[in-house]
C-alpha cells in the first residue's frame, strides 16, 4: 500500500465534503425534480414499490429503511440502464393505533396523523431516496378514499360468475333471476337457496336485494366474529393469539354481528394458479397456498330419518365412509335447531347458550377435551343404511366445508376423542367386509366416490380454506363505507357523489352500547337516510394503492387507462415478510377484480417481490425482585423471585447499568436499591431481539446521518448482510464503511485537491474496473447487495495501491456506486465535468468481456531456485508448449549460453524451475 495514503487521517476529506454535498444534492434532486415519473411510451417502464408505511409517532427506526434503501438502489440502478423508473411513497394513513391515541391523549387522530406523516417524509427525503415526491399519497385524504370508496361500490356492483371464472354487474344476475331463477345460475355465494324465476319477481325490492346479498362481491352478512371490547372492534383471525388481541393483549370473544364483508373466497382458484408465474421466493408462496388451503374431496349427503331435511358434509377422505359411525355439526349450523329432537331441546339449549359465550380461546381449548350435545336426530349411511347419531361441537367450524363431518374415529384423531368422551361407537377395520375390501387407499377412495355418485348421495367438491373477509370496523378512523339504509335494506351511494367523507368528531370513545362513533353524528344521512357507521378496515386504503400512484391526481377515475396501459403493474414489490397472508391476498383479489372490470391491465398486481430481514436490535433487560423496588445483577437473580423489564439502552454502557441516570429515566425508579456485583457493578442482561419501541432498542437513524451522512448509513444497511436476512444492528462497524467513503473519496483527490488525470488507462486497470462493473450489476440484480459493495471495496484499494486517477476508471466506478451512494456520485460526476444529474444523463457502463477472462498469465521461471525472468502463457498450454515458450524467451539463451540445462521441472500455472549445471569452459588446445 502506498504509505504516503495510509498517513492521512482516516476519512478527513470526505468528512468535511461530506454533509454539505449530500444536502446540495438532495436540494438539486428536489428543484429539478430528478426522480418525477412521466409517461415515456418510447422508454420501457419500470415500477419499484415499497410497502407504504403506517406513519406511527414513533417515527422510524434503523430497521424501517433496510427495504427503503434496497428498493431505491433497484430503481436507481434501472435508471442508469435505460428505464423509466416510477418510485412513489405514501403513507397508509388510517388505522387504530392513531384513534387509541387520540381516546388516550385527547389529539385528534386527523392532526397526529399529519404530523408523524410529516415526521416520516423527513426522514425518508434525508435519507436521499429517490421517491417521486409529487406522488404522494395518504389514504386518509378523501381525494384518495373517494377511490377506495368506488372500489366498495363497483365490488358491491358486481357478482362472481363460477364457470367464467369473473366478476360480472349484479344486473345481469338480476336478470337470470327474472328469466331463470337460481336454475344454472353460476355465482359465487355464502348461502345458497333455490329459487325459481316466479318466485324471484313475486318479491319486493327489499326481499329482492336480501336475495342479491347472496351474490354481491360486497355484501352484508350476519356472522360469527372475533370481537374485542376492549378495542370495540372485531379482529381478523391473524390480529389474534391465543385467544387474546396482538396489539394490547386484550381478550377476544365470539359474537354475531351483522356486518360488511368481500368475497375473497371467489377468487380463491386464481390466487392459487397465479401464483406459478410470480416472481416470489417459494417460502412466501407456500405460505399463499396454504393460507389458500385447496382441499379437494367430496361433499356427502346424509338423509335425516326423521324429517324431509338432509345434511351434507364435507370430507377429504372420502374412502373412510365405511368407518363412520356418527355425525357432527358445528353450533351454528342452521340445521342444529330443527334437528333437536323434543327430548334434547334442553340439553341442546344449554350447551348453544354456553359456547356462546365462549372466547376463541375456550373453543380452542375444547379440542383436547371435546364437549359436545347429542339433537336426538339420526343420519342414514348412504352406502350401508346404517343409523348414525347427529351430535352438536364445536369442533366443528361453520365457515368450513359444509360445517358438518362424518366421524370415522378410527382414523381422525379428533373424532377418535369426540367418542371416547361420549361413548360412541368406534368402526375399527372400516375396509372388512365392505366393497372397497383389499384395495390400496386410492383405488378405495376412487371406489367410494363411484358408489356416492351412483346413489346420487355425494358430489366431488373442491375447498379452500380462504374465508371471506370481514370488511368493517366499529371505530371512527377509516374510510366511511358508501351505503345507505331504507329500513334495513342497504342501497349504495350514487358513485357521483364520492368521496362519502368522514365526518369531523371529536370524541369517539366507543360506547358500551358497542355502537360506533358515527352513530351519534347528527346528521348521517344520504338523501334523508341514514348512512352505514362502519368504517372500513385497515387493508382497505392498502388494497389497490398501487394503482393510484399510476396516476394519482386524476380527479375521474382511480387510474387513467393510458397511466394503467404504460405502468401496467409493480414490477418490484418490496417490504416486510409479515404482509405474507392479508395484504398480499386482499391486494392480489382486489386488483383481479379490477382487472376483471378492466381498470387493471394485469391479472396480477406484483410481478417480483422482495422481503427485507429484519434489522434486530440489542435489548436490556435487568431484574427486579417481586414485588419491590431492589434490582439484582443479571447473574445473581433468581429467575422465580425475579421480574425481568426491559430498559433503555441508553442507560447502559459496556453491559453496566448506569445508577444514576436509572433512577431518573421513570420516576417510579427514583428510589431504586440495588444488589451489585461484588466489584460495584451492576450487570444487565442483553438480548438479540426484535427492533421494537416497547423494547426500548430502537436506534433511530437520524443520529447516524448527522453524524456520518446518508451515503454511509444507506451503504452501512446493505453491508450488513444479505438483505433478505435478519442480521442485528451493530453500529460499531459503521466507521469502517465510513472509512471506505474516505477512501473511495480520496482516489479522486491529492493533498484535499480534486486531481484526474486524463491519462489512458493501462491493461490491469481496465480489468479491475470491468471486473468491478460485472460484480456490481450481476449482485445488483440479484440483491446480493452486500457483495456488490465488497466489489466495490476490493476495486477501491486495489485503484488505490495503483495511484489510478484516471477519469477513464474513475468515472465509470462513480456510475458504479450511484444506486448505493448517490450524493457522492453526483458530486464527483458533475466534478468530473459530466452535466448532473447522473440519474438523469448517464448511463451504467458494461462489462467488457475482453477483460474479464483474462486468457494468459505469467508464468515465473527460475532458475536452480532463483526467478530470472518470466513468460505470458495461455492459460491452456500444456508443458510442451510452455517448454517451447520458455526455450524461445531471449533470456533463455542467456542461460544456456553459460550452463548446460540438468533438468526441467514444470508446474503450469505456477511455475518453471531449471537445474543447471556450469558448462565446462571449452577445451583449449
Ligand atoms: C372424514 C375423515 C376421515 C376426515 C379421516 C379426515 C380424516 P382438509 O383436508 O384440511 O380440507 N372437516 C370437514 N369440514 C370440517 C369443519 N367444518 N370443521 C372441522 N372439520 C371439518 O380437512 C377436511 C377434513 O376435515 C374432512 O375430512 C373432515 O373430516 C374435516 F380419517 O372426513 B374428514
Amino acid at each position: 500500500m502506498n504509505t504516503s495514503t495510509r498517513k492521512q487521517p482516516p476519512s478527513g476529506e470526505y468528512k468535511h465534503a461530506c454533509m454539505n454535498l449530500e444536502t446540495k444534492w438532495r436540494q438539486y434532486w428536489d428543484k429539478h425534480q430528478t426522480y418525477a415519473a412521466t409517461i415515456q411510451t418510447d422508454q420501457p417502464k419500470y415500477y419499484v414499490l415499497d410497502m407504504f408505511p403506517y406513519p406511527s409517532g414513533e417515527g422510524l427506526h434503523v430497521g424501517h429503511p433496510v427495504g427503503y434503501i434496497a428498493s431505491d438502489i433497484i430503481a436507481r440502478y434501472k435508471m442508469l440502464t435505460g428505464y423509466n423508473v416510477l418510485h412513489p411513497m405514501g403513507f397508509d394513513a388510517f388505522g387504530l393505533p392513531a384513534e387509541q391515541y387520540a381516546i388516550q391523549t385527547g389529539a385528534h387522530p386527523q392532526a397526529t396523523t399529519q404530523a408523524n406523516m410529516a415526521k416520516y417524509e423527513q426522514q425518508l427525503r434525508q435519507m436521499g431516496l429517490a421517491y417521486d415526491w409529487s406522488r404522494k399519497i395518504a389514504t386518509c385524504d378523501s381525494s384518495y378514499y373517494h377511490w377506495t370508496q368506488w372500489v366498495f361500490l363497483a365490488l358491491y356492483n358486481h357478482y362472481y360468475h363460477t364457470k367464467r371464472q369473473q366478476a360480472r354487474p349484479i344486473a345481469e344476475l338480476t336478470d337470470h333471476l327474472k328469466t331463470h331463477g337460481t336454475d344454472e345460475l353460476h355465482a359465487a355465494t355464502h348461502d345458497h337457496h333455490d329459487l325459481t324465476a316466479h318466485e324471484f319477481n313475486q318479491l319486493n325490492t327489499h326481499q329482492r336485494e336480501h336475495v342479491l346479498q347472496r351474490y354481491r362481491l360486497a355484501y352484508l352478512d350476519d356472522a360469527l366474529v372475533n370481537w374485542c371490547d376492549e378495542l370495540a372492534t372485531v379482529l381478523a383471525n391473524d390480529e389474534i393469539k391465543d385467544g387474546l388481541s396482538i396489539r394490547g393483549g386484550h381478550p377476544v370473544r365470539q359474537t354475531k354481528l351483522k356486518h360488511w364483508k368481500l368475497r375473497v373466497s371467489a377468487y380463491a382458484p386464481r390466487l392459487l394458479a397465479g401464483l406459478d408465474n410470480l416472481k416470489w421466493s417459494d417460502a412466501l408462496k407456500r405460505i399463499q397456498r396454504h393460507w389458500l388451503g385447496r382441499s379437494s374431496g367430496m361433499q356427502v349427503t346424509f338423509a335425516i330419518s326423521a324429517a324431509q331435511v338432509q345434511l351434507k358434509i364435507f370430507t377429504s377422505r372420502v374412502e373412510t365412509i365405511y368407518g363412520v359411525s356418527f355425525l357432527v355439526m358445528a353450533p351454528e349450523h342452521p340445521l342444529a335447531t330443527e334437528l333437536t329432537t323434543a327430548s334434547q331441546l334442553e340439553d341442546v339449549t344449554t350447551y348453544l347458550h354456553q359456547v356462546s359465550s365462549q372466547s376463541l380461546k375456550e373453543r380452542a381449548a375444547g379440542t383436547n377435551i371435546p364437549t359436545g350435545v347429542f339433537t336426538g336426530s339420526y343420519g342414514l349411511h348412504p352406502l350401508t343404511g346404517r343409523q348414525l347419531p347427529i351430535w352438536i361441537s364445536t369442533y366443528v367450524l361453520m365457515d368450513y366445508g359444509e360445517g358438518a363431518i362424518m366421524a370415522v374415529p378410527a382414523d381422525d384423531e379428533r373424532d377418535r376423542l369426540f367418542a371416547e368422551q361420549f361413548q360412541l361407537p368406534i368402526l375399527r377395520h372400516y375396509q372388512a367386509h365392505t366393497p372397497l375390501d383389499g384395495l390400496t387407499p386410492t383405488q378405495a377412495r376412487t371406489r367410494a366416490q363411484e358408489l356416492l355418485l351412483e346413489r346420487q348421495a355425494g358430489q366431488p367438491q373442491i375447498n379452500f380454506r380462504l374465508r371471506d373477509a370481514i370488511f368493517a370496523r366499529q371505530r371512527y378512523w377509516g374510510e366511511p363505507i358508501p351505503i345507505y339504509y331504507d329500513g334495513k335494506t342497504p342501497y349504495p351511494l350514487d358513485p357521483a357523489h364520492l368521496p362519502l367523507k368522514l365526518p369531523p368528531m371529536d370524541e369517539f370513545t366507543p360506547a358500551d352500547t358497542g355502537q360506533p362513533p358515527l352513530a351519534s353524528v347528527k346528521d348521517w344521512t344520504y338523501q334523508g337516510h341514514p348512512l352505514d357507521v362502519t368504517t372500513m378496515p385497515g387493508y382497505a386504503g392498502s388494497s389497490a394503492y398501487y394503482l393510484r400512484y399510476m396516476d394519482p391526481h386524476n380527479p375521474s377515475a382511480l387510474v387513467g387507462a393510458a397511466a394503467a396501459a404504460y405502468w401496467q403493474n409493480v414490477d418490484l414489490y418490496v417490504g416486510g415478510a409479515e404482509h405474507a397472508t392479508g395484504h398480499l391476498i386482499y391486494a392480489r383479489t382486489w386488483n383481479m377484480f379490477l382487472y376483471d372490470i378492466g381498470i387493471s391491465q394485469t391479472e396480477e398486481p406484483f410481478k417480483q417481490l422482495l422481503n427485507q430481514g429484519m434489522m434486530l436490535g440489542e435489548s436490556q433487560y435487568i431484574y427486579r425482585i417481586k414485588g419491590s423496588n431492589t434490582f439484582v445483577s443479571y447473574g445473581r437473580h433468581s429467575h422465580h423471585q425475579t421480574q425481568r423489564i426491559p430498559i433503555s439502552i441508553t442507560l447502559v454502557d459496556g453491559g453496566r447499568l448506569n445508577l444514576n441516570t436509572f433512577r431518573t429515566w421513570r420516576p417510579e425508579f427514583a428510589d431504586s436499591t440495588f444488589i451489585c456485583d461484588d466489584d460495584g457493578h451492576f450487570r444487565c442482561e442483553s438480548v438479540i431481539e426484535k427492533m421494537s419501541k416497547s423494547l426500548f432498542n430502537t436506534v433511530a437513524p437520524d443520529a447516524i446521518i448527522k453524524q456520518y451522512g446518508a451515503d454511509t448509513l444507506r451503504l452501512y444497511e446493505m453491508f450488513l448482510g444479505p438483505i433478505d436476512q435478519a442480521k442485528p444492528w451493530s453500529p460499531a462497524k459503521i466507521t469502517g464503511v465510513y472509512r471506505f467513503l474516505g477512501r473511495f473519496w480520496r482516489l479522486f483527490h491529492r493533498h484535499g485537491e480534486f486531481a484526474v488525470s486524463t491519462e489512458p488507462p493501462t491493461h490491469q486497470e481496465l480489468q479491475i474496473l470491468h471486473k468491478t462493473i460485472h460484480e456490481v450489476r450481476s449482485n445488483t440484480t440479484s440483491f446480493h447487495f452486500n457483495v456488490a459493495i465488497a466489489s466495490l471495496m476490493r476495486a477501491t484499494s486495489d485503484l488505490g495501491r495503483l495511484q489510478c486517477t484516471k477519469a477513464k476508471i474513475l468515472h465509470p466506478l462513480v456510475l458504479l456506486i450511484a444506486p448505493y451512494c448517490p450524493h457522492l456520485a453526483e458530486e464527483l460526476h458533475e466534478k468530473l465535468g459530466h452535466e448532473p444529474s447522473l440519474f438523469t444523463h448517464a448511463c451504467l457502463p458494461e462489462a467488457d468481456p475482453v477483460y474479464l477472462s483474462d486468457p494468459t498469465y505469467e508464468l515465473p521461471v527460475s532458475v536452480n531456485g532463483k526467478v530470472k525472468f518470466k513468460v505470458m502463457m495461455k492459460q491452456e498450454a500444456t508443458e510442451a508448449h510452455i517448454k517451447a515458450e520458455v526455450s524461445a524467451h531471449p533470456l533463455f539463451q542467456t542461460v544456456t549460453t553459460t550452463s548446460t540445462i540438468v533438468k526441467w521441472i514444470i508446474r503450469p500455472q505456477a511455475i518453471v524451475n531449471l537445474v543447471t549445471r556450469a558448462k565446462e569452459p571449452p577445451q583449449t588446445s
